[in-house]
């Protein structure tokens, strides 16, 4: 239902309206940072009743923004100033963009009437911003800000979500404009909205497919957790018999437990025991998922050829962009694997799910192997199996590149359904989960949010530290900490004969740093002090970080099966 603003004046300045838009379309909180072409929108933030969350940095604002939306499935939203806060705030809305997350992001800008006169701060907005968003705007003049934050709010959530940016003068802030045009449909602040199912015919040629197959498996994506499709996929699995597998950001399609679920596939993340679950399947259908080099190492697991294949995926240009597809199923992954259910009904195979079972087992005893270690420097085994074993189910797992990412993404067991892991797969830059769990937190407060980062990605976040303290926000932070770029240094041992060069840093002592900010801390070498100090970091209910001096990457047994772009 469209649903006007309720406010006593005829008339509202642009930063009102612009406040008032983001109330009608839901939005509960702000994450941003001041500067002056933001004066008027931050005095109307401040008579509204959104929150906000000031930041140290535009690009942690983004990524409060992303890790925000994607545990609640609402719109994130995030603000900055003109010139430096636009260009700094662009990598956490390109992640989202390109993650199907949708986040919108404020800039202010200088004056219209200031335009082109080496006014400080001047920056093509729109030209910047345009290549990567899905929809992108700067305001002239305040009539348009009603129907612009629609378009934008439409633009994220329906579709394929993606990310949206608005540029807001500071002159357009405080021209008046008619109250009666603010008014919104609140239901584009979440997705996925205005779901689109798929043509019926496809679904009865994948039916047909799927009826005939020897040996289905399915290949999920993040996009089945953006719709909310677990049922369906279980319910369609179980049917077929199915195995199912996901790439990283499709972790909590399926609970880990499940006799149906495979894991991560892929060559971050995945091992040879998952990869051989994909080369025995005869169809292969991808769900919400992009069927990039990364899932199916370099296009070639599955083989082309070798399986029939069926993809579903909300946006028309996917299926059949990396694999020849026999049948493209275009629609709202819920929608379509529930007309498939529907069309497949009394269909049972028995499902033989033996190489699931076993390949999951000698996974798991190879794991288990270094997980019980108790060697020095920590193995990165270790740290996943502690961690995972003393967290509740429902915890949120936000994990860095480097380290974290493959380890977690191949032993941290999701337990449910949901998004209860996840990491920034599009970009993949350092330093994203520190503000991703931030934002998360503030998505899903009651749960026990984890973020994991290599030293290198502290680097480049710690600043966020004192915003947590300021909010004694009750996030654990783990530094896998091992003086070096681990995953580059790993790259160059397999494939360049051990031709190290400038990947090694100097070691830092996070948890002293971490002190300094306020939160609290411990440094540990021993594996045996690991499990009580992370259980202690866990529930003592305050900000706390744990710095792991671990096994370099280069010298462990990752789960990554090659370092090729
Ligand atoms: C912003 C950014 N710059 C460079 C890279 C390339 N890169 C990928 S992994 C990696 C090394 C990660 O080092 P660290 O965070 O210390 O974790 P480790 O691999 O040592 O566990 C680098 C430099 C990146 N992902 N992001």
């Amino acid at each position: 239902m469209n649903k006007p603003v309720e406010t006593r004046s005829a008339t509202l300045t642009g930063a009102e309206a612009a406040v008032e838009m983001l109330r009608a379309h839901g939005v509960e909180i702000v994450f941003g940072l001041c500067g002056d072409t933001s004066l008027p929108l931050y005095d109307a933030l401040r008579a509204s009743s959104l929150k906000h969350i000031l930041t140290r940095d535009e690009r942690h604002a983004a990524y409060m923004a992303d890790g925000y939306a994607r545990v609640t499935g609402k719109v994130g939203v995030c603000e900055g100033p003109s010139g430096g806060g636009a260009t700094y705030i662009l990598p956490g809305l390109v992640e989202a963009n390109e993650s199907s997350i949708p986040v919108l992001a404020l800039n202010t800008d200088i004056s219209v009437g200031s335009r082109g006169k080496f006014t400080l701060t001047e920056l093509d907005q729109r030209a910047l911003m345009k290549p990567l968003t899905k929809w992108n705007a700067v305001l002239d003049r305040a009539a348009d800000l009603p129907r612009v934050f629609r378009e934008a709010f439409q633009a994220m959530t329906t579709g394929r979500p993606g990310a949206a940016h608005i540029a807001l003068p500071f002159d357009v802030q405080k021209e008046p404009l008619p109250a009666s045009e603010v008014w919104a449909d609140p239901s584009l602040g979440s997705f996925p909205s205005r779901r689109v199912g798929c043509d019926p015919e496809m679904i009865q040629l994948a039916a047909r497919v799927l009826r005939s197959a020897r040996n289905p498996l399915f290949i999920c994506g993040g996009g089945v957790v953006i719709s909310g499709a677990e049922a369906e996929l279980l319910e369609l699995a179980q049917k077929l018999g199915a195995p199912v597998a996901t790439t990283i950001s499709g972790k909590g399609s399926i609970d880990e437990r499940s006799p149906h679920s495979v894991g991560v596939v892929g060559s971050n993340g995945g091992t040879p025991e998952t990869r051989a679950v994909v080369d025995a399947a005869d169809v292969v259908v991808f769900v919400g998922c992009r069927a990039g080099s990364v899932t199916t190492e370099r296009w070639r697991h599955p083989a082309p050829g070798r399986a029939r294949i069926v993809h579903i995926d909300v946006d028309p240009s996917v299926p059949g962009r990396t694999y020849k597809v026999d049948v493209p199923l275009v629609g709202d992954a819920r929608l379509c694997l529930a007309a498939l259910n529907e069309s497949l009904e009394g269909f049972s195979r028995r499902a033989d799910l033996a190489l699931v079972e076993r390949n999951r087992k000698a996974k798991f005893d190879a794991f288990a192997a270094l997980a019980r270690s108790d060697d020095a420097p920590i193995k990165p085994e270790r740290v996943v199996h502690e961690i995972s074993n003393l967290l509740d189910a429902d915890a949120i797992v936000v994990a860095d590149p480097g380290t974290p990412c493959p380890y977690f993404s191949a032993y941290h067991t999701v337990r449910g359904t949901g998004r209860r892991y996840f990491s920034n797969r599009a970009h993949g830059a350092l330093g994203y989960s520190l503000a991703a769990a931030i934002g998360a937190h503030f998505g899903r407060p009651a749960v026990k949010t984890v973020a994991v980062m290599g030293d290198g990605s502290f680097g480049m976040c710690a600043g966020e530290l004192e915003t947590v303290v300021r909010h004694r926000l009750p996030i654990t932070f783990v530094v896998v900490s091992n003086a070096v770029y681990g995953w580059i240094k790993a790259g160059q041992r397999s494939g360049y004969g051990e031709r190290y060069f400038s990947v090694d840093f100097g070691a830092t002592d996070h948890a002293a740093v971490a002190a300094a900010f306020g939160l609290k801390t411990w440094r540990v070498t021993e594996p045996s002090q690991l499990g009580s100090v992370l259980e202690k970091a866990f529930s003592c209910g305050e900000p706390t970080l744990v710095d792991i001096v671990c096994q370099p990457l280069h010298e462990a047994r990752a789960p990554v099966s090659e370092w090729v772009a």
